[in-house]
């Protein structure tokens, strides 16, 4: 079993480096923003509830997230591990994540934080922005993402901190170069 969170700015790389990661090491990818944006999709109340917050950079209530996670990980019993994209994003959630797991003998293995310049996450998202179609890639919403990310997530950092848990991954490199660096952070963790 590999449980693996991975953690970063918005347009960090942590969608790109997830779709990766889940190929060489057979997990299962749980992304908190993939499941709210198939709820909006879906034109579920959940999906009703997260479209505005979404919409403003801000985040989507933290009890509501940890039960679509926890309902998520019990809809894969077989799984040979998870990584854990776009979640936890507070301090709470981070708390719930280690309680989940506990109760089904299960840990968080390694916390990637993908580090990447607030200059080059603008450019990356607006560039995104312009074919993605997702409410949130546009310059005032960015600069919210950004700011609540800062707020909120940054304890999260800490958090893994405290239990050695946390590796800083350089992302303003290559694709390749990023995913070299999160293949020998993950090795050295299992
Ligand atoms: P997410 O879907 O997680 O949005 P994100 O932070 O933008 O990450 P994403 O995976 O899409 O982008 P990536 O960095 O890979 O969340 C969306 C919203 O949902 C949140 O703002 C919040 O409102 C809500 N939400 C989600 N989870 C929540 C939670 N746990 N609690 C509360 N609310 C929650 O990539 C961005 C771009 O960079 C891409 O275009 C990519 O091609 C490019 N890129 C990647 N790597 C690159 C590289 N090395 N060089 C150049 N470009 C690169």
């Amino acid at each position: 079993m590999l449980n693996i969170v991975i953690s970063g700015a918005p347009g960090s790389g942590k969608g790109t480096q997830s779709d990766l990661i889940v190929k060489k090491y057979d997990l299962v990818h749980l992304s908190t923003g993939d499941i709210l944006r198939a709820e909006i999709a879906k034109g579920s109340e959940t999906g009703k509830m997260a479209e505005g917050l979404i919409a403003k950079g801000l985040f989507v209530p933290d009890d509501i997230i940890i039960e679509i996670l926890d309902k998520a990980i019990s809809e894969n019993p077989t799984a040979k591990g998870f990584i854990f994209d776009g979640f936890p994003r507070t301090v709470v959630q981070a708390e719930a994540l280690d309680s989940m797991l506990r109760k089904r003998n299960m840990r968080v293995d390694v916390m990637l934080n993908v580090d990447v310049p607030a200059n080059e996450l603008v450019k990356r998202l607006l560039l995104r922005g312009q074919t993605s179609g997702r409410s949130d890639d546009n310059l005032a919403t960015v600069q919210q993402r950004i700011q609540t990310f800062e707020e909120k997530t940054l304890p999260v950092m800490q958090f893994y901190d405290r239990q050695g848990k946390h590796c800083r991954i350089k992302g303003d490199n290559s694709v390749e170069e990023v995913f070299a660096d999160i293949c020998a952070a993950i090795d050295q963790a299992r």
